[in-house]
């Protein structure tokens, strides 16, 4: 039987305070993600985009320092419904985003049909922000830490559950801006982190090797979540924090062969494509690409 590929977008904005990444999923489809799906003899069903709630207001709302709140909750509650359904189906979710955010719901959906699901974190950030240590109050700085059960209660409990990942299954990789207070939580959790220093050193090769194995025998599944930010602003600048000094397309291509050659990756999100900040949709092909190779495609 084909494998199946259920793409789900999600055109969330409200988890930081720039307009223009709710457009991601839709670049990313005019970047032609179905069409050089297609080409894996995979069966891609596309879904369509979850309704994001539109709140009708000029300024964000802010509430104990996590901006518009209730409505992220909300667009997270309709995505971990979605999500669940693609799983419980047998199908693999791909998700657009959107904000980063949105991990929290797509990770809601995801975890509840393993007991162990590991989670690679492709990312500039560590998103282990509370309300507390957050210097933005802008959740997509959060959801990593709210899958371990740590932030306010209206978002640990999306879905009805809490917490979705456990600290020793998770492994963050391209780190090279996080806060005081993500630091001390790594330290305390002993999350194993990857930082860009450590990339350099070592090459992507071995940190893929080591995250593989690492997740190898502690995990019965694995969500990819892949920020655009992890890679450099120069291969996607289309991101609303670009951090320098970040992963090249190359790398994080490679990245993709080996995760694709584990076999262990069961779902994915690729997030923060902001169109009003690229350069011709280039950060959306830059996604699109690296979809193409995590998904099987080969050079021969
Ligand atoms: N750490 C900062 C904050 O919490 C910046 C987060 C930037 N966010 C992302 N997520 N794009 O990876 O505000
Ligand atoms: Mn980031
Ligand atoms: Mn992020
Ligand atoms: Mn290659």
């Amino acid at each position: 039987m084909m494998k199946k590929i259920s793409i789900l977008g999600v055109p969330m904005d409200l988890g930081q305070n720039r307009r223009g990444v709710d457009m991601g999923p839709s670049a990313i489809r005019y970047a032609g993600v179905i069409e050089r799906l297609e080409k894996l003899k995979l069966d891609i069903d596309d879904l369509g985009d979850v309704a994001i709630p539109r709140p009708n207001r000029k300024e964000p709302q802010m509430q104990d320092n996590l901006r518009n709140l209730k409505e992220v909750a909300e667009g997270n509650e309709l995505l971990a419904e979605k999500v669940d359904q693609i799983v419980s189906e047998g199908s693999f979710p791909l998700i657009l985003g959107g904000d980063h955010s949105i991990a929290m719901g797509t990770l809601a959906g995801v975890s509840k049909h393993y007991e162990n699901l590991g989670v690679i974190w492709y990312d500039a950030h560590g998103d282990l922000n509370s309300s507390e240590t957050s210097p933005s109050g802008n959740i997509h700085g959060m959801p990593l830490a709210v899958s371990l059960g740590i932030g306010h209660e209206r978002l640990v409990n999306i879905h009805g559950y809490q917490p979705k990942l456990k600290p020793e299954n998770i492994v963050i990789v391209g780190a090279r801006s996080l806060d005081e207070g993500e630091r001390e939580l790594i330290k305390e959790r002993g999350i194993k982190v990857f930082t860009m220093h450590e990339v350099d050193r070592m090459g992507m090769t071995q940190v893929m090797k080591e995250t593989v194995d690492y997740l190898r025998d502690r995990t019965d599944g694995v969500h990819l979540s892949l920020d655009l930010d992890g890679l450099d602003p120069s291969d996607a600048p289309g991101v609303g924090t670009p951090v320098m000094g970040g992963m090249s397309y190359r790398e994080s291509h490679l990245a993709m062969e080996m995760l694709q050659e584990s076999g262990m990756i069961t779902s994915a999100e690729f997030v923060e494509v902001n169109p009003i900040l690229d350069e011709k949709n280039k950060t959306a092909d830059t996604a699109v690409g690296l979809m193409g190779s995590l998904l099987g495609e080969k050079l021969k």
